[in-house]
């Protein structure tokens, strides 16, 4: 699964592609940095799979992972002819990187700082994106209609006319109430607002101890409220700092903040999670590893992500939940304390089950 790191020129995104990713793309105060886009790997940090790690010393541990695309910034009015912008029409979800932090020296193509201002620039962009999309399709399908009739067409047409509307009242169509089949009608446009929107504000160093409580501060609750999005903050410079630090000193440059973690761990679970994935885990001594799965995926499909054979041959699942495993201190003991259960065909996996798959080839 992939993330689109969007946003207007100089507000931080390839540097956060470098945190999240471990890359180390170079960035400037003034050029505007190599050939893009960019792409890195962002493991999903697990403390849960960390922790089983200790249990099972397995030769190996996987995490699961999210993939960045980092592309290059978008200038206001551009939004419809951006050659850059369709680089985001192939992504599963868009991370708005929003700039908060001050620094004179890097002019931001929007005029003072105001994280509030930017992401409703950004959203009008991509409704204007959409609707030049959206308006091209209806025509072609009006068109398609005249010259004869086409089930397909006409079953289209409606759902792609609810699209317009919506964004003719400045509504993005993931706002919108859409069934799964209207959502595989229209899946062939890639409407870059049907896309889940991670906006991440980018904060100055100097508020980094703003970040748990920068969303009302900053009076971003109501973006945060709606549908499928999700506001984070983050200081980038900050993130880079802790990231040279040694373990000991990183944790209680945290503990000054007032944070439990790095913003950036929390950031990528909240990516992952906006992307409707959850994770379970198998363990054992050869390895420990997450799996992502949709939310609500059931046994013998979530069997089907280790290897086809689980899921062609899928008998049963045992399951125990992450902190029953952990309480009881192993599978055995666990499976004394009832909480080994045996699941069948229609068990959903619910996000932190431990699993063994019984199967047959
Ligand atoms: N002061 C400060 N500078 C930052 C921060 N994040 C990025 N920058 C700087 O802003 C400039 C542009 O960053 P870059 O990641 O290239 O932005 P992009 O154009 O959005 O990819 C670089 O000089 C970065 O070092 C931040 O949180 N605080
Ligand atoms: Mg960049």
């Amino acid at each position: 699964m992939k993330f689109g790191l969007l946003g207007f020129p100089k507000v931080g995104k390839t540097t956060l592609l470098n945190i999240l990713t471990g890359a180390h793309i170079a960035v400037d105060k003034y050029a505007s940095g190599k050939a893009q886009p960019n792409v890195g790997v962002a493991r999903v940090p697990d403390p849960r799979l960390d922790r089983l790690a200790q249990m099972f010393h397995p030769k190996k541990t996987t995490y699961a992972h999210v993939d960045f695309l980092d592309i290059q910034g978008l200038q206001k009015g551009e939004a419809k002819e951006s050659v850059n912008l369709k680089e985001m029409r192939n992504v599963d979800a868009i991370a708005h990187v929003v700039r908060a932090f001050r620094d004179p020296e890097i002019v931001h193509s929007e005029g003072p700082i105001d994280p509030k201002r930017d992401i409703a620039t950004m959203e009008t962009e991509l409704i204007l994106a959409d609707l030049d999309v959206a308006q091209r399709r209806i025509e072609r399908l009006e068109l398609n209609l005249r010259k004869g009739k086409s089930k397909e067409d006409e079953a289209e047409l409606p759902v792609v006319r609810r699209c317009l509307e919506a964004l003719e009242r400045e509504t993005p169509i993931r706002e919108l109430d859409l069934s799964e089949e209207d959502v595989r009608k229209i899946r062939g446009f890639a409407f870059l607002t049907a896309k889940p929107l991670l906006i991440i504000a980018n904060l100055d160093e100097e508020d980094a101890a703003l970040i748990p409580r920068y969303v009302e501060s900053a009076g971003l609750g109501n973006a945060s409220g709606r549908r499928q999005t999700v506001i984070a903050a983050i200081s980038a410079k900050v993130e880079e700092e802790i990231a040279a630090l040694e373990p000991a000193d990183a944790a209680a440059f945290l503990a000054d903040l007032g944070l439990a973690e790095p913003a950036k761990d929390r950031l990528i679970r909240a990516a992952f999670s906006l992307l409707g994935l959850v994770q379970f885990f198998t363990a054992g001594e050869d390895e420990c590893r997450a799996w992502p799965i949709r939310r609500g995926t059931k046994a013998p499909r979530a069997a089907g992500t280790i290897h086809s054979d689980f899921e062609r041959g899928f008998i049963r699942a045992e399951v125990v939940s992450y902190e029953h495993l952990v309480a009881a201190g192993g599978f055995s003991a666990a499976r004394e304390r009832a909480q080994l259960r045996s699941e069948g065909k229609e068990y959903v996996v619910q996000d932190g089950d431990v699993i063994n798959f019984r199967f047959n080839v």
